[in-house]
């Protein structure tokens, strides 16, 4: 790591009553957004306590003051809603306050402002880019269920967007339209195959967002990011301990976080993977994860939305290439990309495509086992109040 980098976190630590001496401070490469840094610091016994360290990426999310309040009002009302259930396992995100008493705070460096936030660290805990376990796809899929749950009374009117339209797929696709228009990096003629199939797939953007437009699906509180390594799973147990990333939470469909859930823990490779014949779905691991994620939300799912379970796999999937291809276009600006690999955001959609056309090779069986393992949990999970 850069001196800069070590100055920076160590002036972030004395903002904080943070006890000890700092021993260590690590990267933490996971994640295409913000810099994540381990700080470890050994207090006067001995003992060491180790942070997390944000650098909020202040392109994608341009008002750290709304982002920080909302991830502050969501991780306060899980905290309550966990002691409310007597649960000692689980937990939330705990974020620290700065000596001034502030949920977040900000250093300055060529005139500009680094916005930074610490959260305790969980211990004996880990996240997976890449599941390869059906017990591990289960707890994935609970642990984002039972996120939705938790929020089930949130007022959603205290949360605002921090990134507007964010799963809006038909903005999505015109936007992708607009930068190939301009075409500023003079890409677009490398991705003619990739956008012919985009182009193909269009008539099935609207369908989720339409659905909450027109109310025939319910607005939720909802995570909008539930990658596989957002969730932080128990070394030892493997239960899942907390869902972590809470930048994206915003009232949005349950069909965003399925969808986006399935996309990434059933996939059989990681999303940076370029040999796309390693690219499939794995279906156990869908069953396991909707089974998962069906344990703890049947009981207040609509119709609907169990309809669309199936359609919001594809639609989250096609959405995400569709984003990695404009940012492609776009000359790289949103998404972190490795510098050794100048189509790394193009390799990403190709990645997310082939995953398309392996979901809608089994669409037929995806819907049928969705609607069984509804019926099978309806009525039986928990009540809600
Ligand atoms: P990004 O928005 O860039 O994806 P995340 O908030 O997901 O950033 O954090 C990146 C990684 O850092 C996670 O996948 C996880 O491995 C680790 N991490 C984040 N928060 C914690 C925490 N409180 N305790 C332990 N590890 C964490
Ligand atoms: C980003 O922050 P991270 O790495 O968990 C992105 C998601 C994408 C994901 C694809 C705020 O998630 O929407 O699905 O990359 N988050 C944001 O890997 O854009
Ligand atoms: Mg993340």
């Amino acid at each position: 790591m850069s001196e800069e980098t070590t100055n920076k976190i160590e002036k972030i630590i004395r903002n904080y009553d943070i006890k000890g001496r700092c021993i260590d401070i690590e990267d933490n490469h996971t994640g295409n957004i913000n810099n994540t840094y381990v700080i470890s610091m050994q207090e006067d016994d001995g003992q060491i306590r180790r942070y997390i360290i944000q650098k909020i990426n202040t392109a994608v999310f341009t008002d750290p003051n709304i982002l920080m309040h909302n991830i502050d009002n969501v991780t306060k009302h899980l905290e309550k809603e966990l002691m409310a259930m007597n649960d000692n396992v689980h937990k939330a995100l705990h974020l620290r306050k700065t000596k001034g008493d502030d949920i977040y705070c900000y250093i300055i460096t060529d005139e500009e402002r680094d916005y930074y936030r610490v959260y305790d660290f969980i211990e004996n805990a880990k996240s997976y880019d890449i599941v390869n376990s059906v017990d591990l796809a289960y707890k994935i899929g609970q642990a984002f269920g039972n996120f939705q749950m938790l929020l089930r009374d949130f007022p959603m009117d205290c949360l605002e967007e921090t990134i507007p339209d964010f799963h809006d797929t038909p903005k999505r696709y015109i936007k992708l339209q607009k930068d190939l228009r301009r075409d500023f990096k003079r890409r677009a003629r490398e991705i003619t195959y990739e956008y012919d199939f985009i182009y193909e797939h269009k008539d099935c953007y609207e369908t989720i967002i339409n659905a909450l437009k027109e109310n025939r699906i319910p607005w939720r509180v909802t995570h909008n990011d539930t990658k596989a390594n957002n969730v932080m799973m128990d070394k030892d147990t493997n239960e899942f301990l907390a869902v972590i990333d809470l930048d994206t939470v915003m009232p949005g469909s349950l069909l965003f976080d399925y969808g986006d859930g399935i996309r990434s823990t059933a996939a059989t490779a990681f999303e940076n993977e370029t040999d796309l014949n390693k690219v499939g779905l794995n279906l156990e691991l869908f069953e396991a994860y909707t089974d998962g994620f069906l344990s703890e939300m049947a009981s207040c799912i609509t119709e609907e939305e169990v309809r669309l379970m199936g359609e919001s796999i594809k639609i989250i999937t096609l959405e995400l290439a569709i984003r990695f291809l404009d940012d492609y276009i776009c000359g790289d600006i949103y998404f972190k990309v490795d510098a050794k690999r100048p189509k790394h955001n193009l390799e990403r959609a190709q990645n997310q495509l082939k995953l398309v056309k392996e979901i809608e090779k089994n669409m037929t069986y995806i819907n049928e086992y969705i609607n069984n393992c509804y019926l099978k949990h309806k009525g039986k999970c928990r009540q809600l109040s």
